[in-house]
């Protein structure tokens, strides 16, 4: 039998469970590229909420870790890991403040995966950079995410039945999956910005309405699109297509430059 028999169907989208970092007060402090205003811990407090809230209502057992007060952006559990499967590869966030975030939560991906491996070598990768469809892996090189990064990762993620496009992520923006996230089987929600390059070719790609690239970071959750609030023309047209939305509100991950998909680890433990 081949890795492609083997290879769940929907894997890329079907999770029976998701794994949170609950914020700490500390995110007030999270990294940001402009000069914006801090976040507000106790409305992103509630807003976490509100988005574990929608993963369980899309069919998501989820476990909200604790915080971590002394790693201000641990929220964003996304950038840590990357989980298949029964399998956590450990990633290397690449900023300085977060490098320590993966071997803090590594006792606790222990605890629910059979296999958790380290990302091979020395180059960076943060998650936010990682675009899975169920047999393809997108890397987006980054300032967070190196060549080498991405090559490693590509040759871990070879036996789990993945080939690894390595691309370009266009500058200014902080990850590969700012401007676009999973959205159907093969089909992603897109910036143009992020389309024009090239770089998803092979993939079916919705735009966003124009005026709404904040909202392109979205996730799809067994049979439900969970987007940002506040994207109303991008929302309208995901409907319009046949799809089932869940406006989640991030205002205050934004000022940290977070969004939907960086606030969990989804994941279906092989039977
Ligand atoms: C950071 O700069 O690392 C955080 N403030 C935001 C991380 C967002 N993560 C993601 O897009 N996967």
């Amino acid at each position: 039998m081949t890795l492609q028999d083997d290879r769940p169907e929907g894997r890329s989208y079907r999770f029976s469970h998701a794994l949170c970092r609950a914020p700490a007060p500390s995110v007030v402090d999270g990294l940001r590229a402009g000069n914006g205003p801090d976040p507000d811990f106790v409305t992103f407090r509630s807003e976490h909420a509100a988005y574990v809230s929608a993963l369980e209502a899309a069919g998501a057992e989820v476990t909200v870790l604790e915080p971590l007060d002394g790693f201000p952006d641990s929220v964003f559990i996304e950038d840590d890991a990357l989980t298949i499967g029964n399998t956590a590869i450990l990633l290397r966030p690449g900023t300085p403040s977060r490098a320590q975030e993966p071997a803090a939560l590594a006792p606790d991906l222990e605890e629910r995966f059979e296999t958790v491996m380290p990302l091979p070598g020395t180059g960076p990768v943060d998650g936010g950079d990682v675009l899975l469809t169920d047999d393809t892996a997108s890397i987006g090189l980054s300032a967070r995410t190196s060549r080498d990064g991405a090559q490693a990762l590509g040759e871990v993620l070879g036996p789990l039945g993945y080939r690894t496009l390595v691309v370009e992520t266009p500058p200014d923006i902080l990850h590969f999956k700012t401007d676009c996230g999973l959205i159907g089987p093969n089909t992603v929600l897109a910036t143009e910005r992020l389309a024009s390059t090239g770089c998803l070719d092979g993939v079916e790609i919705v735009l966003v309405v124009p005026g709404e690239d904040p909202c392109a970071n979205a996730i799809r959750v067994n049979d439900t699109v969970i987007l940002s609030a506040g994207f109303p023309g991008t929302a309208a047209k995901l409907r319009a297509s046949g799809y089932t939305v869940t406006e989640v509100p991030t205002s205050q991950a934004a000022l940290v430059d977070g969004g939907p998909s960086c606030m969990s680890l989804r994941f279906s433990p092989a039977v």
